[in-house]
């Protein structure tokens, strides 16, 4: 039975937890201290023996990621963090800058000395104004107190940081659009390779990580690479947030093991809300493929997730239960994709605007049963055609809720329209 890790929401209730004296009285900056003391190198060393990997939904490892970065090149190098959460569902990187800004600019501060780096750069979702203000003025704070800027801790380590707001593009946490957007230009995805570290901003040797891969790494500098190992599973270690939205009693943000599994979660959570049953949920967001009540045992690690036919992706659970329409719930998901698609590649931007027309039609009692192959034609046409990963994941919603409830979709054709009773579901009433 795995319990909660609070680590990263350790000091959360504390109503003063986002301020340089609270953090710093709670332990905070100490590992920045023991890391200018170390070679960068084994700072790298260090974070590949923990086994962290991406929290940004693709799971690559990170120390893996640092060490790519060629030895050979004379550019200067940077670090950009991705704080553009966007995926629906997704809420922990905003809570996290909230409530711990100093965490993240403690693990850039680490991040930047082991790779060698003195720019970085924290691109925040430029919807999220109130997370903007507070990590300049974090950043600020830290730069008053020695913490960033020139000859760090009295050391030699020198590091410039700049929060940068987005424009409000889901496309700009893709994070080759995310880069062409902090040069200035249209926010769309690269080809790659040539990946970021070798030619990223401004061509030059970039690491771009998810917000809580950054602000994880202090607390393995603090207690070590088997501290970090002891917890999750053999090849997904560690602890995350797991975000729980919806027709759950306790929605928030659960740190625990990766390997935990929404049982225990919800038994955490106050289960479903009361009187309903689980009908589905996302794993990691909506472009992750949905998953049943028969996955409520499933290891939420990046094998187990992966072996049962979805991914774990940012760990953002969306629970629905049974007085929502699948049919209604997946056309919303990608009504959105359709809106935010950059509309580059034609797989994409065609399919995603067609499947809006297909899933209203459906909703609204003008379907036809050829819809729902209609639907995985062009679903077929989306995965692994599209040119970034925002076209694969508006097929996983649609291919997943057809192979779980392909009668439902029949149901809204047989009964001329949505057999629900959308004021039941709170969530998307
Ligand atoms: C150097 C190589 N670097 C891979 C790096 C690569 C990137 C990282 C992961 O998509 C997924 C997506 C979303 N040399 C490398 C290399 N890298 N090979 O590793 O790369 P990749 O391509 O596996 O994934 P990605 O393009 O980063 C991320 C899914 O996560 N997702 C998350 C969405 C999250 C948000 C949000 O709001 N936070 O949008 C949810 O499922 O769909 O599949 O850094 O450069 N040989
Ligand atoms: Fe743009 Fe969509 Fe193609 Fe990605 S898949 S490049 S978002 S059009």
């Amino acid at each position: 039975m795995s319990t909660l890790t609070p680590i990263l929401s350790a000091n959360w209730d504390r109503s003063d937890s986002f301020t340089l004296e609270s953090y710093r009285s709670t332990g905070g900056y100490q590992a920045l201290r023991k890391a200018v003391a170390m070679e960068p190198g084994a700072l790298v060393d260090l974070v590949k023996a923990s086994g962290l990997r991406g929290r940004g939904g693709a799971g690559f490892p990170t120390g893996m990621k640092w060490g790519f970065l060629p030895k050979d090149n004379p550019n200067p190098r940077y670090l950009v963090v991705n704080a553009d959460e966007s995926e629906p569902g997704t809420c922990k990187d905003i809570p996290l800058m909230l409530a711990n800004p100093h965490a993240l600019i403690e693990g850039v501060a680490i991040s930047a000395y082991a790779i060698n780096c003195s720019q970085a750069f924290i691109y925040v979702r430029g919807e999220v104004l109130h997370v903007i203000r507070r990590l300049r003025h974090a950043v600020a704070e830290a730069y008053e107190a020695g913490l960033l800027g020139k000859g760090i801790l009295g050391t030699a380590f020198d590091l410039e940081v700049v929060v940068h707001s987005g424009a409000g593009a889901y496309i700009c946490g893709e994070e080759t659009a995310l880069l062409d957007s902090l040069e200035g230009y249209r926010g769309q995805p690269r080809l790659k390779p040539p990946f970021p570290a070798v030619a990223g901003l401004y061509a030059s040797p970039t690491v771009v990580n998810n917000v809580e891969s950054i602000a994880s790494v202090p607390s393995i500098v603090d207690n070590g690479a088997d501290w970090f190992t002891s917890m999750g599973t053999e090849k997904s270690a560690g602890f995350g947030f797991f975000s729980l939205s919806g027709h759950v009693t306790r929605p928030g943000q659960y740190e625990a093991p990766l390997g935990i599994t929404l049982r225990e979660l919800l038994d955490m959570a106050g289960g479903i809300r009361t009187g309903h049953a689980l009908k589905f949920w996302t794993p990691g967001g909506s472009s992750t493929p949905i998953f049943t009540d028969e996955h409520l045992d499933t290891p939420l690690d990046f094998e187990s997730v992966g072996a049962a036919g979805s991914m774990l992706g940012t760990r953002a659970l969306q629970i629905f239960d049974e007085t929502t329409c699948v049919v209604r719930a997946v056309g919303r998901w990608i009504a959105f994709y359709a809106h935010e698609s950059c509309g580059k590649c034609t797989p994409c931007r065609e399919g995603n605007f067609w499947m809006v027309q297909v899933l209203d039609r459906l909703e609204n009692g003008e379907g036809t049963e050829a819809d729902l192959d209609k639907l995985l034609d062009i679903c077929d046409n989306l995965l692994g055609r599209s040119f970034c990963a925002l076209g694969d994941g508006a097929a996983s919603p649609v291919m997943s809720s057809i192979k779980y409830f392909r009668q439902e979709y029949i149901d809204h054709v047989e009964q001329g329209g949505c057999p629900f009773d959308h004021a039941k579901s709170t969530v998307w009433g």
